[in-house]
């Protein structure tokens, strides 16, 4: 248990250097990014979020609320303000990527359930969000 943990932080952090590796190999002197999801690891999206939508913030080393009740298919933001960095896994699963301060991860719980939250790099940071 804890080694697969350890494990898969040491393999985030291997991928994150890899893509930044290819970012600043592309460098925008050739046009070789042609699969056709147009470069989006170095695009930086400015999202609104609406007035009265659920927000879970990383702040301070926590997710802020850690328990929060939403509607299957609600789409919940999660945002980072602060400058270390996290990730957003949801039952163990990395689906952020990293978020430095700033950014913005939205997910869309597809069934009910109970769903932990957590992030790769502060096993303190814990949350759970009951989807009804
Ligand atoms: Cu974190």
């Amino acid at each position: 248990m804890h080694l697969s943990k350890l494990r898969r932080v040491g393999l985030l952090v291997a991928s994150a250097a890899l893509i930044a590796g290819m970012a600043a190999a592309c460098g925008g002197d050739d046009d070789t990014d042609s699969n056709g999801n147009g470069g989006e690891t170095a695009t930086t999206v400015s999202v609104t979020i609406p007035e009265g939508a659920p927000v879970i913030d990383q702040d301070k080393l926590k997710f802020v609320p850690g328990e929060m009740k939403v509607k299957v298919g609600e789409k919940v933001y999660f945002t980072n303000s602060e400058t270390a960095l996290h990730t957003v896994d949801i039952n163990g699963e990395n689906e952020s990527g990293n978020m430095k301060k700033g950014d913005v991860f939205t997910f869309e719980f597809p069934a009910a359930g109970e769903y932990k939250i957590t992030c790769a790099y502060h096993p303190q940071m814990k949350a759970t969000i009951i989807v009804e």
